[in-house]
């Protein structure tokens, strides 16, 4: 046999095992929860050069916190980066991302659709501080290198983009980023590291809303950050400690490491249910669209087989009778929970351009691509045939008035 030791481990094993001996840790398999706000110094010299950064280890929970400290190692190998943050939310994460790397006068080009809340601070919180925010089309690269210029610090992204599934070619806009000195901020928290990973396709700076998938459970509100360790580094001692304090609970990271451990099996069951509802969609008369990056009717579908390993959990869809058809199909749903958030284990849908992205107004939601017809499905871990059922059963209605 051949000594397997120096192989590289798997995605779900380093979900599982990665940095936690746990005989370091009287044999505690599951890991500790520090649960502590501050960190005794051995001697008041110790103190000091931990504060001048001369030595290592914790100095106060908003800084840094050895379980905090596990999880940021996990995102970071899941990712492929030198090191990970935990943050309080996804919105913590994008704003002590952006914080860090932004001063007046830099402009900063976003896709053009993005979460609402991310969509409402860049328009309205970052631009109130002399800073440019620019909309750019950036299914076509083409669009990014036309815009882009010696002002761009950053180039900011979501693909799968929340809510209406378009992508971003992520190797194609770092080049064009980076020939222009730009960092490239990527929110992979549709597709998670099992599906994408931003950061081995050329991006700077990944980001989750640690809430949805790697949580998985819907029981916890969480953000990470993986990158390079300088600019990770910079995100946590300027971003996150001086301007947001943004920081994770260390509970809540345990709870998201618990959800990271079942990533792998939990996403191969959200695609294969995805794939069969967004087909079973397709066909349904009373639908007008769907947008699924796993169908071949999908604008982008090439992209998507280059890009992600899968096509994902999320399916954004239209019916023909437009939002009175889309409020009756989900008001007759009996299993199928009307809410916001997605990745959890219970199939959840909502109406974005009222809920998610009512942030928007509705010329801008016009102008960006969300439709008030819209509606947003996050394929849960049910039994498939249960879910096709509540859907079939809502869509009754529908189906009646389209005909
Ligand atoms: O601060 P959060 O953990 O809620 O994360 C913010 C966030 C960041 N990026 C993306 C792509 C997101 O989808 C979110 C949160 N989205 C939820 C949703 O779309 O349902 C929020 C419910 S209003």
């Amino acid at each position: 046999m051949t000594s397997r030791k120096n192989t590289p481990q798997g995605f779900s094993t380093r979900a599982i095992h990665h940095a936690y001996d746990a005989q370091a840790n009287e044999g505690a398999l599951t890991p500790p929860l520090h649960l502590t706000s501050t960190f005794a110094f051995e001697t008041a010299e110790a103190g000091a050069e931990m504060f001048a950064g001369d030595r290592p280890g914790h100095i106060y929970s908003r800084i840094s916190n050895p379980t905090l400290d596990l999880l940021e190692q996990r995102i970071a190998t899941l990712e492929g980066a030198e090191a990970g943050l935990a943050l309080s939310s996804g919105m913590g994460a994008v704003t002590s991302i952006m914080w860090t790397l932004l001063s007046p006068g830099d402009e900063v080009l976003v896709d053009k659709t993005l979460y609402g809340c991310t969509f409402a601070f860049m328009r309205h919180g970052l631009q109130k501080f002399g800073i440019i925010i620019r909309h750019v089309d950036m299914t076509d690269v083409a669009n990014l290198e036309a815009a882009i210029s010696e002002k761009t610090a950053v180039v900011y992204f979501e693909t799968p983009a929340n809510p209406n599934m378009r992508l971003v070619d992520i190797t194609a806009a770092s080049k064009i980023a980076h020939a222009h000195g730009a960092k490239v901020v990527v929110d992979n928290t549709y597709a998670t590291p099992y599906l994408t990973r931003p950061i081995e396709l050329g991006a700077d700076l990944v980001l989750h809303s640690a809430t949805k998938y790697l949580g998985g459970h819907g029981d916890v509100v969480a953000g990470l950050v993986a990158g390079s360790a300088e600019l990770v580094q910079d995100i946590r001692l300027i971003g996150m400690k001086d301007m947001t304090g943004a920081v994770m609970a260390p509970f809540n990271a345990l709870l998201v490491m618990r959800g990271i451990k079942t990533l792998a099996l939990r996403m191969e069951r959200h695609c294969s249910t995805a794939a069969l509802i967004a087909d079973w969609l397709e066909a349904h008369p009373a639908v007008e669209k769907v947008h699924y990056p796993g169908l071949q009717s999908f604008e982008q579908y090439d992209l998507a087989c280059r890009q992600m390993a899968q096509p994902g959990g999320m399916i954004a869809f239209e019916l023909k009778g437009g939002l009175t058809a889309g409020r009756q199909m989900m008001n007759r749903l009996q299993m199928i929970a009307r809410a916001v958030s997605l990745g959890d284990a219970e199939t959840l849908i909502q109406h974005p351009a009222s809920m998610t992205h009512s942030t928007y107004t509705p010329e801008e939601r016009a102008e960006h691509g969300i439709t008030d017809g819209l509606v947003r499905l996050s394929a849960g871990l049910e039994e498939p045939e249960d879910i096709l059922a509540d859907l079939d059963h809502a869509l009754a209605l529908a189906n009646m008035q389209a005909a």
